[in-house]
């Protein structure tokens, strides 16, 4: 290849021209004057370009993020003067022969996406970048866990995982990386994922106007090109690429608590009685590195966690699961087993002379397993069967971009990589995300079948597959509150449903107001955790005072409240992909209006429930609603979409609506996941002109029976134009624990005046349903009017489980 014959060039060279081609199934082989192409069709909407310099490069597709292979599929090959065109049933590839250039259109000819016509795919040296075409009004969205605006539009970002205590709300690279991106434009939409794991950059139009560009230091460039109708069909097609989060156990999805550090063992219990005591609802309580002995992985502290198995027990018995943390750093000291173990099985990076790596972290001088090499992974996953046995199931894993002191790991160091080596330039991003595969599959190995629950602070795409996600070391200010709510539902856009941020800000102190509301937005985060820095102020709900005792307890409520609905959304993200907080780019992508920074941060929670953070001291906001009809979900006021709208939003009240046409099951409140709710199920139907559906999930929470069938779900649907709502058959072999359902219907203006269930009429009820118990005396409305709250007069049902169509007339 000219470019490296021993000559220095200095500038950037691309493709060259198409020299020959060649034909496989679903996959064509080009030969350019500098370089080679393979492109894959995968499904209609899915094409991928490998281009690589080495012809080689072929003959191994390896990849960590991806588990996806090509669907069988129906495409076109045409060659035309100037260019190849392939054609599926959805998409134009059109690859211009001179120089190769590549562009993708609709099949009537809409441009969906081109590379600049002079660099398309270039080299400089050994890194390789993209150039595509920025074109008008097109906007960028996704990238997972990146600060900035929604719309990235005009900043560049790197992909390098990252330990960044404190990070400004601005500060890029972070802990975990997911090359994925969606452009919008002109109507259409489409995603890139670059599956190159080197250190990258994507350029959004960041000081230049020309074009959207991604580069990896180094490797081939590779990637995926999806085009489908929709935000959430693209989302879904990468999923299908990457994997999904299996359905994590229902505890997980409680409240969780957690300090660094909760020491000794009667601290940790005292912070459990107080949840009950106080009839505060919580699952989980952490250990953070104080629970080990010297800091040594799979220790407990002699003193300070004497009986831990005993504890835990205590704990279990209060319904209380306990989540440790783990760092990779493994202390060099003779006779500590893992230690030992490493050194005389040779499962530590190394350098390329074959002497192991080192570097210091909290243990001192420690050695790092290299998660890369299976043989590692199955001594990793099986160390923790002390842990398991001691009755532990949740295993938190922190510091693997890895971190260490002085945050600079030599690029020489050497992975495994699957037996085919690499260097750190190469495994960095991927040595989270293996270590998280590493616990999530021992663990799950050793726990007879029970779910463990995995959390990871790096990662790389298809990390989802083995965790949840968390967004690190954010800080308590309003500002940090709502750049961690656009990073969770970035992350549920690039993959990863299951992600969460410190409640309460990690480092720094929140105010009263702002814990309150960060406790109430929390409550609609897919993962649920409070969590502080060590000498900060204490930081569980009862913390703050009374008031902001009373307000976190009513959201943490209302969130047990929500368990069923909430539980049947990640039974769809397990399925789909599709993410459990939803930016409003997915449903509503080409309203410009949801780009604003004032409304960027508002998300639907699942596809019913629309929530719009404000900051804390904001005492009446601006929220806009888009397309739809809404309900507030505190009064069932209605509110017209396409809209903005003042409402009220005192300490107590965060703003949440109910698209009209939405089914939300309910059930009352237990203190705890393992706690039986009544055998009631209740279904809160929403008047809304194009009626909608819902699918209930469950199984039995805590099993992975749910792979062989011991599963259900039902489906519910409520038609407008006919006034039904019918309830189907359930599917799946698993008895629900709820034997009698419950509808209620709001905004139907009281006046489901008769309900007919299988041809005999059954009686209508009301009942003030408040079912957000958010009346407290701190409700200001509660002074105003002197009464308490209520949404009086709400029409309910209620009868035996079965399936059925509901006749309503009103
Ligand atoms: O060097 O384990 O992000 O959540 O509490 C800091 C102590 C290590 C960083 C994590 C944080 C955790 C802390 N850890």
């Amino acid at each position: 290849m000219e470019l490296i014959k021993g000559k220095r060039v200095n500038y950037s060279e691309s493709l060259g021209a198409l020299v020959e081609y060649k034909e496989a199934k679903q996959s064509i082989d080009l030969k350019t004057t500098n370089a080679f192409v393979r492109v894959i069709v995968y499904e209609a909407g899915v094409t991928r370009l490998w281009i690589s310099r080495w012809e080689d490069s072929f003959e191994d597709d390896f990849s960590y993020a991806v588990t996806g292979k090509p669907h069988e599929t129906e495409y076109q090959l045409f060659d035309l003067d100037d260019k190849l065109v392939i054609q599926t049933a959805l998409v134009q590839l059109h690859i211009q022969k001179s120089p190769v250039r590549f562009e993708f259109y609709t099949k009537d000819q809409q441009l969906i996406n081109a590379d600049d016509p002079a660099f398309g795919t270039s080299w400089i040296g050994n890194e390789v970048c993209t150039y595509k075409k920025l074109l008008p009004g097109e906007r960028f969205i996704g990238m997972g866990e990146k600060t900035g605006n929604l719309d990235r539009r005009g900043r560049a970002y790197t992909h390098w995982n990252t330990d960044y205590f404190e990070y400004p709300v601005d500060g890029d690279p972070l802990y975990c990386s997911t090359p994925f991106y969606m452009g919008v434009h002109s109507g259409l939409s489409y995603g890139i994922f670059m599956d190159n794991s080197h250190k990258s950059v994507f350029n959004f139009g960041a000081s230049n106007d020309r074009f959207a560009s991604f580069s990896a230091a180094d490797g081939d460039m590779n990637y995926y090109f999806i085009h489908y109708n929709t935000v959430a069909e693209i989302i879904q097609a990468y999923a299908r690429l990457t994997g999904t989060i299996s359905v994590p156990p229902l505890w997980s999805l409680g409240y969780q608590q957690c300090r660094y550090s909760y020491y000794p063992d009667k601290e940790v219990l005292n912070v459990a009685r107080t949840f009950r005591d106080k009839n505060i609802p919580a699952d989980v309580i952490y250990l953070d590195i104080h629970y080990m002995d010297a800091y040594k992985i799979f220790t407990w502290h002699p003193e300070h966690f004497s009986e831990p198995a005993r504890m835990l027990k205590e704990l279990r018995d209060m319904g209380f699961h306990v989540v440790v943390i783990v760092d990779p750093g493994i202390k060099k000291e003779e006779g500590y087993q893992q230690f030992d173990e490493g050194v005389a099985r040779d499962l530590f990076l190394k350098y390329p002379d074959g002497e192991n790596y080192t570097a210091t972290v909290w243990p001192g001088d420690c050695f790092f397993p290299d998660f890369t090499k299976p043989e590692t992974r199955d001594w990793w996953g099986a160390s923790f069967a002390g842990y398991v046995k001691d009755g532990l199931d949740g295993f938190w894993n922190d510091m693997n971009e890895p971190a260490s002191w002085g945050q600079t790991t030599p690029d020489l160091v050497q992975f495994d990589y699957e037996g085919r080596g690499a260097t750190h330039k190469e495994g960095r991003n991927v040595y989270g995300m293996q270590m998280a595969r590493s616990t999530y599959e021992g663990t799950r190995q050793l726990m007879n079948g029970k779910r463990p629950f995995v959390l990871t602070r790096a990662g790389f795409s298809g990390v989802q597959r083995y965790s949840a996600v968390w967004t690190g070391d954010n800080v308590a200010s309003d500002e940090h509150m709502l750049v961690g709510i656009r990073m969770v539902n970035s992350l549920g856009m690039a993959g990863v449903p299951y992600a969460g941020y410190d409640v309460g800000g990690f480092v720094g102190e929140s105010s009263i107001a702002l814990y309150t509301r960060w406790v109430s937005i929390g409550a609609f985060a897919p993962f649920f955790r409070g969590h502080t820095m060590i000498n900060s102020r204490d930081s569980e709900p009862w913390s703050y005072g009374e008031e902001a005792e009373e307000i976190s307890r009513n959201y943490i409520n209302m969130r047990y409240k929500l368990m069923p609905y909430i539980y049947s959304v990640f039974h769809e993200a397990a399925q789909t992909g599709m993410p459990v907080a939803r930016s409003l780019a997915i449903d509503y992508t080409h309203d410009r209006n949801i780009y604003n920074t004032l409304y960027q941060n508002q998300y639907l929670f699942g596809p019913a429930i629309l929530v719009a953070p404000v900051v804390s001291h904001q005492q009446i906001s601006k929220v806009y609603l888009p397309e739809g009809e809404w309900f507030d979900m505190y009064r069932d006021r209605p509110y017209a979409g396409k809209q903005e709208h003042m409402v009220d939003t005192p300490m107590d009240r965060l703003p949440l609506f109910v698209k009209g046409g939405s089914i939300i099951p309910m059930q009352t409140l237990v203190q705890n996941t393992q706690q039986a709710p009544e055998d009631v199920l209740m279904l809160h139907v929403y008047k809304g002109s194009q009626g909608g559906s819902f699918v209930y999930y469950e199984d039995d929470g805590e099993t992975y029976e749910y792979e062989n069938g011991a599963c259900m779900t039902r489906t519910f649907t409520y038609n407008e134009a006919d006034s039904t709502f019918t309830i189907a058959q359930k599917e799946g072999l698993y008895t629900s624990r709820f034997k009698r359902f419950k509808i209620y219907f709001h905004g139907f203006e009281g006046k489901v005046a008769s309900v007919v269930l299988n041809g005999k009429a059954i009686q209508v009820e009301k009942e003030d349903v408040a079912y957000f118990k958010q009346i407290t005396a701190f409700d200001p409305l509660y002074h105003q009017e002197g009464v308490l709250r209520q949404i009086s007069d709400v029409p309910f049902v209620e009868f035996a489980a079965e399936a059925g169509e509901l006749t309503l007339s009103w």
